[in-house]
């Protein structure tokens, strides 16, 4: 029966002037670069090159090693989008050498585990003495920026000192446990151990860096792309007056899936949702974030299509769902999973 209903009126997409991304390493850095790229290729609704886009970046791996400032994070998403990230490893530069690290090594200088390379050794001199001078780390970042042109506006989450801390079972102290910073967990333990605990020390005395309460209440579009939940968005929402931001921005906020198929895609956010008993899916993580008619931080969650009998479950728990492939492929593949996020919550902006 052919339908003679009148098609319906072709609405333009509300513009997409801001969008603020709280991103951890690794996984937002992914994410970023298929957002930029969707933005400036029409691929995202509404939004065009001239999108402004401003990163909220973990701090919380923060580590003081061989009396130098290191900021995985921050670097990941500068390198990553300024062109200067291996992108087999994912974290430091291309083109990379090692003799720094060959030379501490000699000297027996530990931790031998963790690699700074000579030509990222450079970014934390630059860092660290710019700190030691007084500038603050958004400073830093800020000055670091300028001569890597990220294309985004890149803050720390704060400039206070917050850093993880994991404990692990250890039976040869009495406690029968022991507390290793994040990087060793990950970098030497490679997670491979339980996380009894996720200790985020100095995380409740920390306050939002300049312009990043700005950022979310003043965007058109909140997105938390798929980093680790707990010790990457987990880190950023839990600096003092950042989750009520988050909560209260006028702003949609729509977050993407870090699991699916029960697992993560890479790095270790199985085995810190375990320590804070939050059950390994799609959906779980969506509903640990939380409905904002809830009192969570999510409007809408987007889960991958492996993980779409799901989805009512999402709905239950007041969340706009969708389930679309969420594997970041290349950057063609991260466009549609960030317009797919726009269009979710395209109804309810403004
Ligand atoms: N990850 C590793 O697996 N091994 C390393 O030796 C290592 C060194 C390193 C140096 C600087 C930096 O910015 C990151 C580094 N990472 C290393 C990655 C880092 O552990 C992770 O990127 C984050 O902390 C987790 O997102």
């Amino acid at each position: 029966m052919p339908s003679h209903s009148a098609p319906l009126p072709a609405t333009d997409p509300p513009p997409l002037r801001r969008v603020t991304v709280l991103s951890g390493g690794v996984g937002g850095a992914r994410f970023l670069q298929g957002l930029l790229h969707g933005l400036r290729s029409g691929l995202v609704p509404g939004g065009s090159a001239d999108t402004e886009v401003t990163v909220v970046a973990n701090t919380a791996d923060d580590w003081w090693i061989h009396g130098l400032k290191v900021c995985p994070d921050l670097d990941t998403v500068m390198y990553t989008l300024g062109d200067g990230i291996d992108v087999d490893r994912g974290w430091g530069r291309r083109d990379e050498t090692w003799s720094a690290k060959t030379e501490l090594e000699a000297y027996g200088v530990e931790p031998t585990w963790f690699g700074l390379g000579d030509r990222d050794i450079a970014t934390h001199l630059v860092r660290t003495q710019m700190l030691e001078a007084g500038f603050t780390l958004s400073q830093v970042t800020e000055a670091l920026c300028r001569r890597w042109q990220p294309g985004v506006r890149l803050l720390p989450m704060s400039d206070d000192r917050v850093e993880t801390h994991i404990a692990v079972a250890d039976p040869d102290s009495p406690s029968g446990r022991r507390v290793v910073h994040f990087q060793e967990y990950w970098v030497r333990l490679r997670a491979e151990v339980a996380a009894e605990s996720v200790l985020v020390v100095g995380q409740e005395a920390a306050t939002p860096a300049p312009g990043v309460l700005e950022a979310i209440a003043e965007t058109d579009l909140v997105v938390l792309p798929p980093s680790n939940p707990v010790v990457s968005v987990g880190t950023i929402l839990g600096v003092p007056g950042l989750r009520d931001a988050v909560r209260t921005t006028s702003a949609p906020v729509v977050g993407l899936s870090p699991i699916v198929g029960g697992t993560h895609v890479r790095g270790m956010a199985a085995q810190v949702l375990a320590s804070i008993g939050v059950e390994v899916s799609a959906a779980a993580v969506g509903a640990h974030y939380g409905a904002r008619s809830a009192g969570g931080v999510l409007d809408a969650w987007l889960v991958d299509e492996r993980d779409a009998d799901q989805l009512s479950r999402l709905e239950d728990a007041g969340l706009r769902a969708r389930a679309v492939p969420l594997m970041m492929t290349d950057h063609d593949a991260t466009a549609r999973m960030a317009a797919a996020a726009v269009d979710l919550v395209a109804s309810g902006r403004r």
